[in-house]
C-alpha cells in the first residue's frame, strides 16, 4: 500500500533527493535561478522529517564541456550539437572546490546520507541524478537506493526544468514511484522548458505536489 501522504517522508522506503541546492543556483551565483534561495526553508522542513536523505551536487571540472567559454564563438544559453545530442551552454558553474559548488550555508547538509556528485566529466554533462546526459553512463544512484530498498522518491531543489525534472523523468523511467514537491523548487525557464517539463513530468505519473509534505 502506498503510505499516507503524511507518512511519506518517514516511511524506510522513501527517501527525500536534494537537487543542486548550491550557491551558484542561488542568487548572486554564477548560473542565479530566480529565488533559488526560497527552497532552502522548505527542503530544510522536509529533511527534519525524512528517513532517509540523499542530495545530488552539480560538480564540472574547469573548462567543461557544457560552459559557453570552453567554445570558440558560443555564449551562454546557447544550443551545441554534442556526441551524446543537443546540449545548452551555459555560464561557468559549479567548478570543483569553488564556493559555487558548495551547498547553500543554510542547508541542513548534516543529514545527508549519500551525496552524488555529477557532470564532473568534461566531455558530458550531467542534469540528471542517474544518468549523464548521454542517457547511457550511470551515477549509481539507482544501484545505492535499490541496495538500501528505497523504491519512493521524493525531489525538491534547484532547477525545477532541468535537473528535478531529468532526475524525476529518469526515476520514474526507472521505476521508482516519484513526486516532485513544486514550492521546493525553483525554474531556469529557458524557451518554455519549465512548461514542457511539466507536461513531461505529468505524462510520466509523477506526482507534482502543490504543498510541502509535513
Ligand atoms: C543545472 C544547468 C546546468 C541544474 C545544472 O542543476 O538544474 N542546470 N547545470
Ligand atoms: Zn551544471
Amino acid at each position: 500500500m502506498m503510505p499516507e501522504n503524511n507518512a511519506l517522508l518517514r516511511a524506510a522506503s522513501t527517501a527525500l533527493l536534494v537537487i543542486d541546492v548550491q550557491n551558484d543556483f542561488c542568487p548572486g551565483g554564477h548560473l542565479a535561478v530566480a529565488a533559488g534561495d526560497a527552497v532552502v526553508a522548505p527542503v530544510n522542513a522536509m529533511i527534519d522529517i525524512a528517513e532517509n536523505v540523499v542530495a545530488t551536487q552539480d560538480w564540472h571540472p574547469r573548462g567543461h564541456s557544457s560552459f559557453a567559454s570552453s567554445h570558440a564563438t558560443a555564449s551562454p544559453f546557447d544550443t551545441m550539437e554534442m556526441a551524446y545530442g543537443a546540449q545548452t551552454l551555459w555560464p561557468v558553474h559549479c567548478v570543483q572546490n569553488s564556493t559555487g559548488a558548495a551547498f547553500h550555508p543554510g542547508l541542513k547538509t548534516e543529514a545527508f546520507q549519500m551525496i552524488v556528485r555529477k557532470g564532473f566529466r568534461a566531455s558530458v554533462d550531467s542534469y540528471s541524478a542517474f544518468f549523464e546526459n548521454d542517457h547511457k553512463t550511470i551515477t549509481g544512484l539507482d544501484g545505492y537506493l535499490r541496495s538500501r530498498q528505497i523504491d519512493r522518491l521524493v525531489l525538491a531543489g534547484l532547477a525545477t526544468d532541468y535537473c528535478v525534472a531529468f532526475s524525476a523523468l529518469d526515476a520514474a523511467a526507472l521505476g521508482y514511484q516519484v513526486s516532485v514537491v513544486m514550492p521546493a523548487c525553483r525554474a531556469i525557464d529557458l524557451h518554455g522548458s519549465l512548461a514542457g517539463q511539466i507536461s513531461a513530468m505529468q505524462d510520466a505519473g509523477i506526482i507534482l505536489l502543490d504543498h510541502v509534505p509535513t
